[in-house]
Formats: C-alpha cells, sequence, structure tokens
C-alpha cells in the first residue's frame, strides 16, 4: 500500500501550444483517484497549484520563452514534491508540460539530499531534454529539465539544483529525437541513452532492469518522469510533439508492470498530456491505465502457469 498526492501543474509556459494546461483536469475526469484507491492504495489530491510570481528574469539567448512563468512553478514545484516526499507518500504530478520536471525532480533531489539517499531518473520520452537555456533555438524550456538536472552550466537564472543526479545515475528511455547541440553535449556525459535503435535490438526489458538493478544496489530513490511522446502517437495523439516510432500500447504496460514490481519508485510525473488535441479522450485513459500498472494492477496477483 503506497500513499499518493495528486499535484495538478496545469503548466503551459514550456512551449507555445495552448493546450497542457487541461491535463491536470482531464487526468481526474478520466478516474486517476478513483483508480489508485480501487488498488488499494491511498489517495490524496492537494487540486491545482499556482506558480509563484518571480522577479523579472534575463536570458543572454532571446528565444527562450516565458522565463518568469516557467521559473515560478519551478519554485513551486520543487516545494510541493519535496514537502509530499516529507510526508513518506509519492507524489504524482499531473502536467503540464515536461517544464515542470525542471521543479519536481528539483523537490525530489532536494528530499533525497536531505535524507542521505541517492537520486535516479528514468526519463521516458522521445525525446532527450538535455538543451540548456543557453543552446535552445526554439527557445521552449520544455527542452531543458535532464540538462538542469544534471547540473549543465546555462541555468544561471534558475535557482541552483539541489545536488545534482550524477550521470550514472540517469537513464533516457524511448529517445527518438535528439537536436544537434542536444546531441554533442550528450556525447560529453555518461548518460545512459536507451534510444529506440537500442530498444529495437535489445528488447524494451533488458536495459530497464539493469537500470533497476543499479538503483537497487545503490539503495536508491527512483524519479520516473512520463512523457505522452514516449507512446507512439497512433495510440497516444493527445500530445504536440509527436514522433513516429514511439513504444507500444504493450511495452509500455510491460515498462510500467517491471516498474512496479521493482517497488523503487517514490516520484512520478505524467507530463505534456494536451487534451485539446485527444480524440475522445483515448491518450487521457491510456495514460491512467499506465499508472494502473505503475502501481500494481495485473491480471493475476500470484504466480501462474503457462500452460495446464
Ligand atoms: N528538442 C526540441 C526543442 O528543444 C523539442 C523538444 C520537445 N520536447 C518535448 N518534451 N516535447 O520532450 O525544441
Ligand atoms: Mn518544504
Ligand atoms: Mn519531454
Ligand atoms: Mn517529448
Amino acid at each position: 500500500m503506497t500513499q499518493t498526492i495528486l499535484i495538478g501543474a496545469p503548466v503551459d509556459s514550456g512551449q507555445r501550444r495552448p493546450g497542457c494546461l487541461m491535463g491536470p483536469a482531464a487526468y481526474r475526469v478520466a478516474g486517476l483517484a478513483r483508480m489508485i484507491a480501487d488498488l488499494g492504495h491511498g489517495v490524496t489530491d492537494w487540486g491545482d497549484v499556482a506558480p509563484v510570481t518571480v522577479a523579472p528574469a534575463h536570458c543572454p539567448n532571446p528565444a527562450v520563452d516565458q522565463l518568469p512563468e516557467t521559473l515560478g512553478w519551478t519554485e513551486i514545484l520543487r516545494e510541493k514534491v519535496e514537502d509530499a516526499l516529507a510526508q513518506d507518500a509519492m507524489p504524482i504530478t499531473l502536467g503540464g508540460d515536461h517544464s515542470l520536471a525542471l521543479g519536481t525532480v528539483a523537490g525530489a533531489a532536494a528530499h533525497a539530499r536531505r535524507i542521505g539517499r541517492p537520486l535516479f531518473l528514468l526519463w521516458l520520452d522521445a525525446h532527450s531534454d538535455f538543451h540548456t537555456p543557453l543552446t535552445t533555438t526554439s527557445g521552449n524550456l520544455h527542452g531543458t529539465p535532464v540538462a538542469y538536472i544534471a547540473g549543465r552550466e546555462g541555468f544561471e537564472s534558475f535557482p541552483p539544483f539541489p545536488a545534482p543526479i550524477p550521470a550514472q545515475r540517469i537513464c533516457l528511455y524511448g529517445i527518438r529525437s535528439v537536436d544537434p547541440a542536444e546531441h554533442a553535449a550528450l556525447l560529453r556525459h555518461d548518460i545512459a541513452i536507451n534510444d529506440m535503435r537500442v530498444l529495437d535490438e535489445r528488447g524494451i526489458v533488458a536495459p530497464l532492469r539493469e537500470f533497476l538493478t543499479a538503483v537497487r544496489e545503490a539503495g536508491g530513490m527512483l524519479h520516473v518522469s512520463l512523457d505522452v511522446d514516449f507512446l507512439d502517437p497512433s495510440i497516444a495523439p493527445a500530445v504536440g510533439t509527436t514522433v513516429p516510432g514511439g513504444t507500444t500500447f504493450r511495452e509500455a504496460h510491460l515498462v510500467m508492470e517491471l516498474l512496479h514490481e521493482s517497488g523503487l519508485v517514490t516520484s512520478l510525473d505524467l507530463v505534456e498530456l494536451n487534451p485539446f488535441l485527444d480524440d475522445r479522450g483515448r491518450t487521457a485513459k491510456l495514460m491512467v491505465d499506465l499508472v494502473a500498472s505503475l502501481m500494481g494492477k495485473k491480471v493475476f496477483d500470484r504466480p501462474t502457469r503457462s500452460f495446464a
């Protein structure tokens, strides 16, 4: 039994296609809280949070869009996630675009530092999100959280990241869209990059098991950041940045089931759902079903034999 806390984060400032702010409402309509309770877990919904107002911020890269708004979200979400973890609960942040992870992972890192445990990061995404505010050409800050979390330079307008996560504790999974500047920077870091080429060859299970073993052996906490575009657009159309060749329905559920069985997940983000682009709520419902698998839903809850 896990105590979960839902944190609504209607963040839309990390990109320019309005709609992610409707994400938390869509997850509630799709029955996220009921599903978690039906699986026997505790669930408390803290409602939607609002960004704090920050002083005008400057970035030398003129392309960067909505920096003060994103800074305001970063500050409040860091606080909320840290507070939820301090209550021994598992925060589930309902996005909102992926820039919200600038705050949620900072909150998890602050908590991990305070209790003296290493924090690991599993990034389930089509994108590497490894730009800094200085290298992004789109100016969309949802493309930057992994760089902030890894402690790259260029985030001077942001609060210093509490205890940057060493590259060896970061695992990117499902990657199939990387910009040239991100590519060059990733080659200088020792981050595990499980792009689709790797997953096609090795399968969806083996690389994840290896990462989970490393988390377990280190006694680590594990933050999982699930971007809707991790999934193939044919099953998850409600996202502004679709990339063909994503994970299938069955692969995605298997990832969630392995995460459940590991018992290691301590915090979770659900990001980039844009309900305005959805098809009768199917993407929101799929995301809720994936969380169900992550929280322990399965066909049988005992070992089964494969033939009579
Ligand atoms: N790399 C591109 C950019 O920086 C696209 C980033 C898209 N990011 C997300 N989240 N949708 O993964 O603009
Ligand atoms: Mn606090
Ligand atoms: Mn992302
Ligand atoms: Mn993405």
